[in-house]
């Protein structure tokens, strides 16, 4: 087989998901058509020189497609989850570098709008996710992030327990430190605030006693009436 590249995009993919999943399985990877694909039109096919769907403006003999083993081996991470993900960022046009989607029976495509439809070929692609590139050269070439690392990962029991504990140290710690600079009040400073307030008002109160005497005496029945 003539000489050819992976499409840089499709690369960085791959990357981005060893990224994510170091010691994923690797056994249902691929990237170049096997001879299987050669005979039938597939993204996996050399572009210059092999049966592809769309043939792009340069002679740079490109693969547009990568298989990716489902298997990540990261607990609380499927391919299901990344799937989904990589499909809410080409909805929303946030990421424009995919054509298709294959996984589990399934198929999303960028010319319907990325709708699920059912999957029907010959390979069900259980054991691997099938990810369609672009044609277009500038979205083939841009190794910009995929972003993979903000997939929320599902936390274990261990992972919630491990949480916790942190979580209760930095709570011991700050109330050592409170205690330690007196942030909050002992008993007896409760009593000395009330002391030196009760202090400052007696004056008022003094004379507050002295009119409340006063009015009682205007009101009181005169003896001489
Ligand atoms: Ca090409
Ligand atoms: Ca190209
Ligand atoms: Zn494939």
């Amino acid at each position: 087989m003539a000489s050819w590249i992976l499409v840089p995009c499709l690369a960085r993919l791959r990357s981005d998901f060893n990224a994510i999943a170091p010691s994923r399985d690797r056994a249902s990877d691929g990237s170049v058509g096997d001879l299987a694909h050669q005979g039938t039109q597939s993204d996996h096919n050399p572009d210059e020189t092999g049966n592809v769907p769309i043939r792009d403006a340069d002679r740079v003999n490109e693969v547009h497609a990568i298989d990716i083993d489902a298997d990540l081996r990261v607990p609380g991470l499927s391919m299901e989850a990344v799937v989904q993900f990589l499909l809410g960022r080409c909805r929303s046009g946030a990421e424009k570098r995919l054509r298709y989607i294959i996984y589990n029976r399934r198929i999303w495509e960028a010319s319907n709008g990325w709708r699920q439809t059912r999957y029907t070929g010959g390979n069900p692609h259980d054991k691997h996710a099938h990810f369609s590139g672009s044609y277009n050269s500038s979205l083939e070439a841009s190794t910009a992030s995929w972003h993979l690392e903000d997939i929320p990962v599902a936390l274990t029991a261990a992972d919630k327990n491990w949480i916790r504990a942190e979580i209760n140290k930095v709570d011991e710690n700050v109330r050592t430190t409170a205690r330690t600079n007196k942030e909050f009040l002992s008993d007896t400073e409760k009593d000395e605030i009330i002391d030196r307030t009760a202090a400052a008002l007696r004056p008022e109160i003094q004379e507050l006693s002295r009119r409340i005497e006063d009015l009682a005496a205007l009101l009181r029945p005169s003896a001489t009436a």
